[in-house]
């Protein structure tokens, strides 16, 4: 038998994981609108992968003949600033997310709850590869920032030339 308070806390995480949905389509579309079409492609994707996660838990709880009560799902913001600042968020957000994953494992181990355990192993491998994949794309992100501020370092320089 499953828990009371393990299935709130479960039926909370279907809604985090679907809030992380709503998250993503948010910045899709701000990237999308900003022309940044690959971003918005990526961001598209990872907001289908979140409703999928939701999905599993929500299939998982009724396997195990519990019922679903779907939470309200919070607005996400509609503006995110510069790509980099876009993905600091989105790395924010995963950490976050691994850390209600944790949680629950812990949770799972104290009531010797062995099957929510099984269930939320996929989670904890799941959430270190989305911060792995996040981490890389800010590097990225950064690595062309660098490269950028050293051309309009050199562009300034450039401008101290005098008449001959
Ligand atoms: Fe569901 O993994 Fe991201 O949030």
């Amino acid at each position: 038998m499953i828990s009371k308070k393990m299935l709130a806390a479960l039926n909370k995480q279907i809604k985090e994981e679907l809030y992380s949905s709503y998250l993503y389509l948010s910045m899709s579309a701000y990237a999308d609108h900003q022309n940044l079409k690959g971003f918005a492609h990526w961001l598209r994707l990872q907001a289908a992968e979140e409703n999928a996660h939701g999905l599993r838990i929500m299939d998982y709880l009724l396997s195990i003949g519990q019922p679903v009560t779907l939470e309200a799902i919070d607005k996400p913001p509609a503006q995110f600033g510069t790509p980099k600042a876009m993905f600091e968020s989105v790395l924010k957000h995963e950490q976050k997310i691994t850390a209600f994953i944790h949680k629950l494992y812990e949770q799972a181990v104290e009531e010797q709850d062995y099957r929510t355990q099984i269930m939320l192993q996929w989670f904890v491998t799941e959430q270190i590869e989305e911060e792995e994949q996040v981490q890389e794309i800010l590097a990225r992100i950064e690595a062309v920032d660098e490269k950028m501020s050293a051309i309009l370092w050199i562009d300034k320089e450039l401008k101290k030339r005098g008449g001959d």
